[in-house]
């Protein structure tokens, strides 16, 4: 497969997690060779989420003038971004040049939210036909990432830091800011909203001695600002680069996570159970989506176990109390290994989306 030039459209809505997607995005296509122009209104995360950049990805700050450059092969925008109006017109137009110079229209491509819920299975992969606008006469492609062989799967490049447990916690040992972490500490992630329900939390935490790692924002800054269970302490993390928040996903005994790119490495990159806080929708959307992932994530799971991680992940959403003690973690810690072995076993989303574009290449 000859390498491809790539226009990725990013907009920033809040938080990391469109920065964070559309990064591992560029970065696993530019690792097998292909050339991206990662398009994005605010590039200010990836100085530490991504400090080296990647091979093969270029950053172009996309602001209300966008420059008047070619489209590539591929335009994807992620999550229905929209990319700007003249350069949609500009990949319409090399449909009339494609009946003289052979120049097909780039394939383009809408990256959609992952889900865990029924609709993506049969939403994957659809074609939209633009009627009007300056894109009328192209065809959009909906592509839904997932956690079924029927979805576009997940980027996977970098989850093998998870076959190292032992390794990753050798590392997070030497970091500066995890001094305050006792061996015989458990290891709790919180990297949730400032929303995330605590007291509850923090008294099941209390349970046992427990280091909590905390990445920089407000649910940190609350948990500064007020008295914690003699057995918790607090280990303030800097923001770290991806690969490095992956190996402090691996090094863990149980993470809590948040949003979508998290959520997904830590299913990925981690033998430690997770509990997601999902991104909060007004329209209550969040709770059908939590549900779905849940009923996958549960579904080898004894029944008494399963109940209690269920009102653990729906505790994180205010939707129930937190239980008076956490799951037994060796129970949960066998599910999760099981649940994320089957999804290292599924096709990469980036493998995923190359045949797909492969396919529809004029
Ligand atoms: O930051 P988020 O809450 O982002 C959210 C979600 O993506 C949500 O789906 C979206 O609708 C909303 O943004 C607009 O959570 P998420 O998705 O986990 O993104 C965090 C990213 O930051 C992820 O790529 C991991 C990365 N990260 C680091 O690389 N280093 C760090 O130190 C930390 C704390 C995060």
């Amino acid at each position: 497969m000859r390498a491809w030039r790539w226009d990725l459209f990013c907009r920033v809505i809040d938080n990391f997690g469109d920065a964070g997607v559309c990064w591992r995005l560029a970065a696993a296509l530019g690792a097998r060779g292909h050339a991206v122009r990662l398009w994005i209104d605010d590039a200010s995360a990836l100085a530490w989420m991504a400090p080296q950049g990647a091979p093969g990805v270029t950053v172009q700050p996309w602001d209300d003038t966008p420059p008047d450059l070619p489209p590539g092969d591929v335009v994807v925008e992620a999550f229905g971004c929209a990319p700007p109006p003249g350069f949609v017109a500009r990949m319409a137009a090399r449909m009339a040049a494609r009946l003289s110079a052979n120049t097909a229209p780039p394939v383009w491509i809408n990256l959609e939210y992952l889900s865990a819920e029924p609709y993506v299975e049969r939403s994957h992969g659809l074609r939209s036909p633009q009627l009007a606008g300056p894109g009328a006469g192209l065809d959009k492609w909906f592509f839904y990432p997932g956690f079924t062989p029927a979805t576009g799967g997940l980027l996977q490049d970098g989850a093998a830091v998870g076959d190292d447990p032992a390794g990753a916690r050798t590392w997070l040992r030497a970091q500066p800011w995890a001094q305050a972490w006792r061996e015989s500490d458990r290891l709790v992630l919180l990297f949730g909203y400032a929303s995330l329900p605590l007291p509850g939390l923090l008294q099941a935490l209390a349970g046992q001695p427990t280091t909590l790692l905390l990445p920089p924002g407000a649910l940190r800054d609350r948990l500064q600002a007020e008295p914690l269970p003699s057995n918790l302490r607090l280990a303030a993390l800097p923001h770290v680069s991806q690969p490095e928040f992956d190996r402090v996903l691996a090094a863990t005994d149980l993470n809590l996570v948040r949003g979508e790119d998290s959520f997904v490495r830590a299913q990925l990159c981690a033998g430690a159970p997770l509990i997601w806080q999902i991104y909060p929708q007004h329209d209550g959307a969040h709770a059908p989506k939590l549900a779905a992932f849940l009923d996958r994530y549960l579904a080898g799971c004894p029944p008494a176990l399963a109940a209690t991680v269920r009102q653990g992940f729906h505790a994180a959403n205010g939707l129930a109390p937190w239980p008076a003690a956490l799951p037994e973690l060796s129970a949960w810690r066998a599910v999760h290994q099981a649940w994320r072995a089957q999804l290292r076993a599924q096709d990469d989303l980036c493998a995923q989306l190359l045949r797909f574009v492969k396919g529809r290449q004029g």
